[in-house]
């Protein structure tokens, strides 16, 4: 366990969002349990095609990623969760190399403990060693170790659930931690016609109704919330000039919902919002301006037919 988030944290960030104006969540807090559980099913879903495009570029271009490098590499995931596509690249590195060491971060120690495990049984040669809490204490610890050269992967387009001036810090935070000739394989959404980015926020089967809600119950859960979440609408929106899918919890009437542990009474008039996630949708230009501005160099890049998404491996300099 490397620091993680603390009851305290979730309790204050709501105290704050919530007694802000605009009223919002930062989206962090989706990753419960249960909100993990139906993201891993979001990612199933017809209409979410980042999961499926990401999976297909590691799947079919996963060789020539691991070629990159001349030694074998420690491979470093933020934000692992299930591991479930870096599962074709740990298989083509070990091919590779023989044996890889495989660092997943995650804020989620459970999740962290099944993938491990399957991950291990599945390829010889395999050693994990996963660590609990958030990306900056982890990157943090990282900074002081030089054994081998590290490929570091940041997928599932979670850049985009950062503000501009968050990625660049966050971006620069893995090049703070790293040392030249690592690597980032970075998986980003790119900007597209709006009825396909609203589609893939606003499922028909209405899994990410329930995901955005969740929030919600996680407040009633852990904070002694109030919140009938019947009374509130999910709304996903592609804000074009912003270039990023707005997901917001929309009040159906005017009300008041009492936080007991908070000692707080949030105050809703009908129509009004909590904004619970930005996820921003990048031109090639802009992801290759995010590379110059945090000390990487773009080596290869791979996009699929369509044009959707884009997976690049950028080279520390
Ligand atoms: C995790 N993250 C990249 C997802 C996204 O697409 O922004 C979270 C998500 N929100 C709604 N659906 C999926």
């Amino acid at each position: 366990v490397v620091g993680g988030q603390t009851d305290d944290c979730f309790a204050e960030a709501v105290r704050i969002g919530l007694g802000s104006m605009p009223k919002w969540l930062p989206c962090r807090y989706f990753y419960d349990t249960a909100g993990s559980r139906l993201f891993e099913r979001i990612c199933d879903l017809p209409e979410y095609y980042l999961t499926r495009i990401e999976e297909r570029l590691l799947r079919t271009n996963r060789r020539e990623m691991v070629e990159r490098f001349g030694t074998t590499p420690v491979i470093v995931e933020l934000g692992s969760g299930s591991s479930r596509k870096t599962r074709w690249l740990l298989e083509a590195a070990c091919a590779r190399f023989g044996t890889i060491e495989y660092m997943p971060i995650d804020v989620s120690g459970p999740l962290l403990k099944v993938a491990a495990e399957a991950l291990t049984d599945a390829l010889a040669g395999l050693r994990v060693t996963a660590l609990v809490g958030d990306y900056r204490a982890a990157l943090d610890l990282l900074r002081k170790r030089r054994e081998c050269p590290r490929l570091f992967l940041f997928l599932g387009s979670s850049l985009g659930n950062y503000e501009r001036d968050s990625a660049i810090a966050l971006l620069r935070h893995i090049h703070d931690a790293s040392h030249a000739g690592d690597r980032l394989l970075l998986g980003t959404d790119l900007v597209k016609d709006a009825a396909i980015l609203e589609a893939a926020y606003n499922d028909a089967s209405g899994l990410t109704a329930q995901f955005n809600k969740n929030l919600l119950l996680r407040i009633n859960r852990e904070l002694g919330g109030r919140f009938d979440v019947g009374s509130f609408i999910h709304r996903a929106h592609y804000d074009a000039a912003r270039s990023r899918v707005e997901m917001h919890l929309v009040s159906r009437h005017e009300q008041q919902v009492r936080i007991d542990k908070l000692g707080m009474v949030a105050a809703f008039s009908e129509g009004e919002t909590i904004h619970t996630e930005n996820s921003h949708k990048y031109t090639i230009t802009e992801l290759q301006e995010l590379a110059a501005g945090s000390g990487f160099v773009e080596e290869l890049a791979w996009t699929d037919e369509a044009g959707w998404y884009r997976v690049q491996m950028w080279r520390r300099v």
